[in-house]
């Protein structure tokens, strides 16, 4: 039998302690632990409903429909649980058990209630349901009625955001990093992809959480409505939300939504070769020694360089699939939306790339990193950062 005599007498005398005094009761502690913990959490979660972050501030007709559902949902689950939970802790007070009582009348089925209960829950739920998956399939494509929707691929790295358009504007294909860069009021088709784990798109203001699937082209769309922003340019960040390894966390990008007129300039602007003092001449050289296995500054990737990255990185061999540069010094933040562009910081990043991003793979496969630290010479790494601040 499991019942065991001796060891639980052993855990009552423990109980009573062994100086002798009484041992504060147990369940008690737990409620308050629990309970600090609970507002602990409740004070975090507030905090992640603010500023840019916040899908409570839509900023466009996809997060408006998403928010909307969320609403409704939210305030009918709301509102069902604390009816159906207050009846219950009604009638578990009212009519508890009473020392000689006695047995109270026995009932047996209420056919209109039965049915109430039967109808209520399944128009709701069939309501919700139906609602849901018209709103999943408006949220993938822009409505048919839209002149121009603008195309973009998205492909997920670790720990970084790698973004394609095929046709920017006026037929040319531009790659770039960790910042999208949209006209406002314009649609926006997000093509997903990812090149190793799964990874997942959000931009808690316009659109998301779409799963990134190797393998698997998913899709999303969005748009940022001017009547909904203060002042253009507006940034609004975006975050991978699906756990995709060490720097998952560290894994950001920017959505920089701009006036036509401005992000066609970036387009026209975009690899076109601009003077290089002499040293970011010389740092040129040094980038094409050492960087360009891995980089491109120079426009869109060559499909050969692609195809050359992916195959080493399969290999495990010198090269990763590296953001593109070509536009770099034109973004506000690099490193996927963790550090703001500036001499400092590329430097910060070129010297011990781990200590901002532990795992990237600039550092693991880079031949002139030992030890997660850089062997340039400090000649070599500032014409470098001079060059990188040339790529406009
Ligand atoms: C082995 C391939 C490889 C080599 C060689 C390499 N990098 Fe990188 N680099 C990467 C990868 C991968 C990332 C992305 C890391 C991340 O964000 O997780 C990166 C990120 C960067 C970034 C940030 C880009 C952005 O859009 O946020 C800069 C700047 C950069 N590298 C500069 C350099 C320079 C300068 C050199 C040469 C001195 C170099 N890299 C050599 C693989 C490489
Ligand atoms: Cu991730």
């Amino acid at each position: 039998m499991g019942f065991n005599p001796r060891g639980s007498a052993r855990r009552r005398n423990e109980l009573v302690s062994r100086e002798g005094g009484r041992v504060p009761n147990p369940p008690r502690s737990k409620f308050i632990k629990s309970l600090a913990i609970s507002a602990v959490l409740l004070v975090l979660t507030v905090a992640c409903s603010q500023g840019d972050r916040s899908t409570w501030n839509a900023a466009g007709p996809v997060a408006d429909k998403q928010l909307l559902l969320f609403n409704v949902l939210v305030w009918i689950m709301a509102i069902t649980f604390i009816l159906v939970e207050g009846v219950l802790i009604y009638a578990a007070i009212r009519f508890r058990a009473r020392p000689g009582q006695e047995r109270p009348s026995q009932v047996h089925g209420n056919l209109p209630l039965e049915i109430a209960w039967t109808v209520i829950p399944t128009i709701l739920i069939m309501g919700l349901g139906i609602w849901s998956v018209v709103a999943l399939w408006q949220l993938d494509k822009p409505p048919a009625s839209a002149d121009y929707v603008l195309e973009v691929t998205a492909t997920g790295h670790q720990w970084w955001f790698e973004f394609e358009y095929a046709d920017a504007g006026g037929g040319k294909t531009i790659t770039t990093a960790n910042e999208l860069r949209v006209p406002v009021d314009t649609p926006v088709q997000v093509w997903l992809e990812s090149d190793d784990v799964i990874h997942s798109l959000w931009i808690p203001r316009l659109a998301g959480k779409v799963d990134m699937i190797p393998t698997h082209t998913n899709r999303l769309w969005f748009q940022a409505d001017s009547n909904k922003i203060e002042t253009l340019p507006a940034t609004f960040l975006g975050q991978c939300a699906e756990f995709c390894g060490l720097s998952h966390a560290l894994m950001k990008f920017e959505v920089t939504v701009m006036e036509q007129d401005d992000y066609d300039a970036w387009v026209e602007a975009y690899g076109q070769p601009s003077a290089l003092s002499p040293q970011a001449q010389q740092g040129q050289n040094v980038f094409n020694a050492n960087c360009s296995s891995c980089h491109t500054a120079t426009g869109a990737d060559a499909a050969a360089l692609v195809d050359g990255r992916v195959a080493g990185f399969l290999a495990g061999g010198n090269i990763a699939p590296a953001p593109n540069l070509t536009d770099l010094a034109t973004r506000q933040k690099f490193a996927a939306g963790l550090l703001d562009l500036n001499e400092d910081n590329l430097r910060s990043w070129l010297e011990k790339p781990d200590d901002i991003k532990p795992g990237n793979y600039m550092s693991a496969r880079a031949p002139f990193y030992q030890d997660g630290e850089i062997t340039l010479s400090d000649d070599d790494i500032s014409a470098v950062i001079e060059y990188l601040i040339s790529l406009k």
